[in-house]
C-alpha cells in the first residue's frame, strides 16, 4: 500500500504504509449473503448497466409497498432527487407489522440492557402493541401526518416505539441527543417548528441520574416555541417533576386504554421520515430531511449486505438513537429485516471497563458495531485493569465486528480484530454520514480482502469517486474530494427550511452541481483502488465520532461577555480521534496562571451549557490577539499547528502580527 496523505484540513491520520491484508475465511464467505468479490463485483456491474432497475428490484424485493412504485427515479429538478415518488408505504409496518405476518410475531425484537444490567424483552407482536398506543395517543394529542414531533430521550424501548409511532401516523420525528443543552434543543425546536416534545424524566446513565425533562423546560421557555403544545414524559427514574397543565402528559397515562391497533398511515415513498439536525462549517446545525421508501431501504439493504444479517443473528449497535447511526442500525435497519438485538442504556465504562464484553456474553451477541473510540478508550482500560482485558471473557459468540464514525486507526483496528474476534470475526469498516442515510464505503463481510484504516470499496449502485477542485477524477494513489456521482436511495433530500443551503452545501456549482460532496478527503490505493478516508475537508471536527462545526463553538465562545474573539481548531487524540482547541482573547488583559485556569474552566462549561457538554473544549489557550493576515483572516491553519503542539515550518510572512504564535504556543 503506499503510504496515505491528509489532503483535507482535519487532523485525522493514517498509520503508516498498510500492507496487512486479511481475507474473509473461507467458512464465513460460505455462509454469505454477498459471497466472494465476483458476487459483489456482478452487483457493482448490474448497477452501472442499469441503475434504475438495479434499484427498483430492490425495493420491490425488500420492502412491502401498499401502491407499487412505477417511477423509480425522478432527476427532473436535481439535486432534489425523488425516489420510488408514486409508490406508497408504511416504515413501521415494514418493521413490525410485516415481521409478525411472517411468523415473527414472538421473536424477540428489542434485549433492553438497562444501565444496571436488568434485562427486558420485547418481542415483535409486544412491540407492535407499545407502537400503536403510543401512535394512537399522539393521534389522541391531535398529531398528525407530516407534524414535527421532537423526541428528546435517552436509550430505550419507548424512545424506539417514540420513533416507530412517529412514522406509524406520518409524523415526521426530530431526535436531539439526551447530551445537548437547552438552548440546542431549542433552537432546533424552532427550525423544525415542532408541535410536541417527547421525552424522559430523568435519563440514568453510569449509575448517574441525568436531567431530561426539566431541560425541556428551560429550552421552552427560552421562549419562541409556541409551536409546541404537547410535552409527553416517559417515567424512567420516577424523580419528582413539575409537569405543566394543559400540555404535559405522562407516557403511561397517554397510552392507557388506547386501542393495540392503530392503521399505518400511508405516505408517499417521499414523505419525510425524519430530520436529524448535524453540524456543518458555518454557525447553525443543518436539519438533514430523509425520506421514507428511499431511505428504509437502504437500512434494510446494508444489514443485509454490510452486517450479513440471518434470522438467529444477535445483533447489537451502541449508538445512540440521537444520531444517525442509532436510526438506521438501531430504530429502523434491524426492524426492517426482522432481527434481534441489544439495546444498551449505559455507557461502556460502568459498573466498570468490561461491560461491553459482559454484555456480549450475556445476550449471545453475534454482530458487534461500535464506534473506534470506545476501542481505543477499552484498549486503554485493558492495560491498566488487566481484569477488564477481553481475553476474561468469553466473546464466542462473534462472529462479525463492525466500526462507524471516525477513521480506525490500523493498530485499534488489529486489536479489535484479535481480541475481540479472535482472528475470526471479518470487521466492517462502514464510512457513512448523516446525509447518506446508511452505509456507504464499507467491505463486504464475506467479500473483500480487509487491509486495517481502510473502509475499502463502495457497496454496489454506490458511485463514489475521488476529484479535484474542479471535479476531474484524480488518478488511484492521489488525494482529493470524496464525491458520490449518481443519486442513491437514501441520500438526504433537503435540508430542512433551507434548500438553497443543500445545493450550497452537497452540490456546489465548483464541481458542476450534481455530484454529491461528501466533505471528506480521500485516497484510493494505486493497485485495489481501496479508499482510505483523511478526514474533513471543512470546517467540522470529529470528536469521539460526534460531529461538530468549529463555528458552532467559535459562536457558543463569543457569546459570552468575557470573550473578544475565539478560533477553534482540532487536533489528534489517541482516545477520541480529534480533541477541541480553542484559542481565545478575552476583552480584559490576557490572564495567565491560577486566573488562566479558573477561567478556561468557566467558559469550558460555558460552551458546555450552550451547545452541550460533548462541545467543550479540551484546552483553552489565551492570547493578545489571534495570528491574522493583513485582510485580517484569522489563520487557523497555524493555530492546529500549534494546538499540536508542533512548531510552525510554514511562511508566516504574511501575518499581521508573528509575534502572537510564540504566546499562543501553550497554555497560558
Ligand atoms: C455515520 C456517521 C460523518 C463523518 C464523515 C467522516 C466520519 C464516519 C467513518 C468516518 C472514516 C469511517 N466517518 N465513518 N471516517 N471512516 N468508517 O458517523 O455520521 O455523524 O454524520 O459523521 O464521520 O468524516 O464525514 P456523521
Amino acid at each position: 500500500m503506499s503510504a496515505t496523505e491528509n489532503q483535507g484540513q482535519g487532523t485525522q491520520q493514517q498509520g503508516p504504509e498498510e500492507s496487512r491484508v486479511f481475507d474473509p475465511s473461507a467458512a464465513f464467505a460460505a455462509q454469505a449473503t454477498i459471497s466472494g468479490m465476483d458476487a459483489y463485483r456482478a452487483m457493482v456491474a448490474e448497477a452501472e448497466h442499469d441503475y434504475e432497475g438495479f434499484w427498483a428490484k430492490l425495493a420491490r424485493e425488500n420492502l412491502s409497498w401498499k401502491k407499487p412504485f412505477t417511477r423509480t427515479l425522478n432527476e427532473d429538478n436535481a439535486p432534489f432527487y425523488k425516489w420510488f415518488e408514486d409508490g406508497q408505504l408504511n416504515v413501521s409496518y415494514n418493521c413490525l407489522d410485516r415481521n409478525i405476518e411472517n411468523g415473527l410475531g414472538d421473536k424477540t425484537a428489542i434485549i433492553f440492557e438497562a444501565d444496571d444490567g436488568t434485562v427486558t424483552k420485547a418481542s415483535y407482536k409486544e412491540l407492535h402493541e407499545k407502537v400503536c398506543k403510543f401512535a394512537n395517543g399522539l393521534k389522541s394529542k391531535g398529531i398528525a401526518k407530516g407534524d414535527r414531533v421532537i423526541i428528546y430521550m435517552s436509550m430505550s424501548v419507548e424512545g424506539v416505539a417514540a420513533m416507530q409511532a412517529c412514522a406509524r401516523i406520518g409524523a415526521t420525528h426530530s431526535v436531539v441527543f439526551g447530551g445537548f443543552s437547552a438552548k440546542s434543543l431549542q433552537e432546533r425546536i424552532i427550525d423544525a417548528g415542532a408541535v410536541a416534545v417527547i421525552t424522559g424524566d430523568e435519563q440514568l446513565r453510569g449509575g448517574k441520574k441525568l436531567p431530561l425533562k426539566s431541560i425541556v423546560d428551560e429550552a421552552l421557555a427560552l421562549g419562541g416555541c409556541e409551536s409546541v403544545k404537547n410535552v409527553i414524559v416517559y417515567k424512567r427514574t420516577g424523580s419528582d417533576l413539575p409537569m405543566v397543565a394543559g400540555r404535559d402528559t405522562w407516557l403511561h397515562e397517554l397510552v392507557e386504554g388506547q386501542s393495540a391497533q392503530c392503521e399505518p398511515e400511508w405516505v408517499d415513498a417521499e414523505h419525510p421520515l425524519f430530520i436529524l439536525y448535524t453540524s456543518g462549517s458555518t454557525g447553525t446545525p443543518k436539519g438533514v430531511q430523509h425520506s421514507s421508501g428511499g431511505y428504509l431501504l437502504w437500512a434494510a439493504l446494508t444489514m443485509k449486505w454490510s452486517f450479513d444479517i440471518k434470522p438467529d443473528d444477535v445483533f447489537w449497535c451502541t449508538a445512540d438513537i440521537g444520531w444517525v447511526t442509532g436510526h438506521s442500525y438501531i430504530a429502523y435497519g434491524p426492524m426492517a429485516v426482522g432481527a434481534t438485538q441489544v439495546v444498551f442504556e449505559g455507557i461502556p465504562t460502568y459498573p466498570n471497563a468490561g461491560r461491553f464484553w459482559e454484555t456480549i456474553k450475556k445476550h449471545n451477541v453475534s454482530i458487534f458495531y461500535t464506534a473506534p473510540t470506545a476501542i481505543r478508550s477499552l484498549i486503554k482500560a485493558a492495560d491498566v485493569d488487566p481484569k477488564v482485558h477481553p481475553s476474561n471473557y468469553d466473546l464466542t459468540s462473534l462472529r462479525l465486528l463492525g466500526t462507524v464514525g471516525e477513521p480506525i486507526n490500523p493498530e485499534a483496528w488489529m486489536w479489535y480484530y484479535k481480541n475481540i474476534g479472535g482472528e475470526k470475526c471479518p470487521i466492517v469498516d462502514t464510512f457513512w454520514q448523516t446525509e447518506t442515510g446508511g452505509h456507504m464505503i464499507t467491505p463486504l463481510p464475506g467479500a473483500t480482502p480487509m487491509v486495517p484504516g481502510s473502509c475499502t470499496l463502495p457497496l454496489p449502485g454506490i458511485m463514489a469517486a475521488i476529484v479535484d477542485e474542479a471535479g476531474q477524477d484524480v488518478p488511484n494513489g492521489q488525494g482529493g474530494i470524496l464525491v458520490v456521482k449518481r443519486p442513491w436511495p437514501s441520500m438526504i433530500r433537503t435540508i430542512w427550511n433551507n434548500p438553497e443551503r443543500f445545493k450550497s452545501s452537497y452540490f456546489p456549482e465548483e464541481l458542476g452541481g450534481k455530484m454529491y460532496l461528501a466533505g471528506d478527503g480521500a485516497i484510493r490505493n494505486k493497485d485495489t483502488g481501496y479508499f482510505t478516508i483523511t478526514g474533513r475537508i471543512d470546517d467540522v471536527l470529529n470528536v469521539s465520532g460526534h460531529r461538530m462545526g468549529t463555528m458552532e463553538i467559535e459562536s457558543a465562545l463569543v457569546a459570552n461577555p468575557l470573550v473578544a474573539e475565539a478560533a477553534v481548531v482540532g487536533r489528534p487524540d489517541d482516545t477520541t480521534g480529534e480533541s477541541i482547541c480553542a484559542f481565545v482573547v478575552l476583552k480584559q488583559a490576557r490572564p495567565t496562571g491560577e486566573e488562566a485556569k479558573k477561567l478556561a474552566l468557566e467558559l469550558r462549561n460555558w460552551v458546555g451549557k450552550e451547545i452541550g457538554p460533548i462541545a467543550k473544549p479540551k484546552e483553552i489557550r489565551f492570547g493578545d490577539n489571534l495570528p491574522k493576515t493583513r485582510s485580517g483572516k484569522i489563520m487557523r491553519r497555524l493555530l492546529r499547528v500549534l494546538a499540536k503542539g508542533e512548531t510552525i515550518t510554514q511562511d508566516v510572512s504574511t501575518l499581521e502580527n508573528p509575534a502572537i504564535l510564540d504566546q499562543l504556543k501553550e497554555a497560558s
